[in-house]
């Protein structure tokens, strides 16, 4: 088998984020949980972005922000993900490809009349971000825009949980999988956050015991996924079924279970801006650990430097901001 190109792929929904820091009287005025995500349609999200003062707009996207913090790391990196040919379409492709990522997806037509996938990203004071995501061009995110070539060039394909929210994309999803699987390539999943895995727990139960290589997920996430309340007895389910879990603890560090050893990695405090991506960043620094064949533990470190540097400022991304008319 010949040397990947890529050190990683990412798949995921390809999102333009739109943030606005806000008081809490906004986010429960708007009856949303504190830090959880909303799926809108294009009138709430325009009402929405009508109450709020909008700080700036950014590429977004839990599996395009590894991409682009991994790419910063000195990964090889190529993403694919649904966009259309709008101008939010054509930001987020730029900001992209600025990062020296392989972006071979063809975008929608404008005329289709389905715009580029935003997620409103309601930030507090304390740095919480709640967000609200209308899915738009994602939703026609299908297993022909994974090309087998481009699964077959990559170490490992990284795939956000958030795919099976749209059926589509969730074929996607699993078509991608097996295409790495038959080109002897490793699969990444992330359980995206506690609300997905609530909705798609059985089919990540089954990804998590026979799909997936490796498993990043927060202690929140994991908790929901086994249905359990104690981090222990999570701990040990998720030994038993996956060669390598990457779970993320806020402040309390990161631990990584891989190679029949659990190690737990404490975390380098910083002042908390935002949160928003957090978790992303976390597993682009890890992955890039581990394309440069570090071990786990200096994997891990190398993750929470990534998310130190996104919590300290606005947004998801180490780009600069810019803004639609
Ligand atoms: C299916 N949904 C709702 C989503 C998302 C999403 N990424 C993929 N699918 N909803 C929000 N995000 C992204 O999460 C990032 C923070 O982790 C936002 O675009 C934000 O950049």
């Amino acid at each position: 088998m010949s040397a990947p190109q890529h050190d990683l792929l990412c798949i995921g929904n390809a999102i333009v984020d739109v943030l606005a820091p806000v008081g809490q009287d906004l986010i429960d005025g708007l009856g949303a949980a504190a830090g959880s995500m909303t799926l809108i349609d294009a009138p709430t999200a325009h009402a929405i972005e009508s109450r709020v003062d909008i700080e700036n707009v950014t590429g977004g996207g839990s599996g395009a922000n590894t991409a682009v913090v991994a790419a910063r790391m000195g990964a090889k990196v190529a993403y694919l993900g649904k966009v259309t040919a709008d101008e939010a379409g054509d930001h987020f492709t730029r900001d992209i490809r600025e990062q020296g990522i392989t972006f071979p997806s063809e975008p929608l037509p404008a005329a289709d009349g389905t715009p580029t996938a935003r997620c409103i990203v309601l930030v507090t004071p304390e740095g919480q971000r709640t967000m609200f995501t209308y899915l738009g061009a994602c939703t026609e995110f299908t297993p022909e825009d994974v090309h087998e070539s481009v699964v077959a060039d990559a170490a490992i394909t990284y795939l956000e949980g958030y795919l099976y929210d749209k059926p589509q994309a969730q074929e996607a999803f699993e078509h991608a999988a097996r295409l790495a699987r038959k080109a002897n390539r490793q699969v990444a999943l992330t359980l995206s956050d506690t609300f997905c895995v609530e909705r798609h727990r059985a089919a990540f139960h089954e990804l998590v015991a026979g799909h997936v290589d490796i498993l990043f997920a927060n202690e929140a996430e994991l908790l929901a996924l086994y249905e359990v309340t104690d981090f222990e007895e999570a701990v040990a389910q998720v030994s038993a079924e996956t060669k390598l879990a990457v779970i993320t603890r806020g402040e309390k560090g990161a631990v990584v279970i891989g190679d029949g050893e659990r190690h737990d990695v404490p975390t380098t405090e910083v002042k908390v801006v935002d949160t928003t991506g957090a978790g992303d960043a976390f597993a682009a620094g890890f992955l890039a650990g581990l394309s440069r064949k570090h071990d786990l533990v200096t994997c891990a470190k190398l993750g929470n430097q990534a998310a130190g540097e996104i919590i300290t400022r606005y947004g998801a991304r180490p780009t600069e901001a810019f803004t639609l008319t």
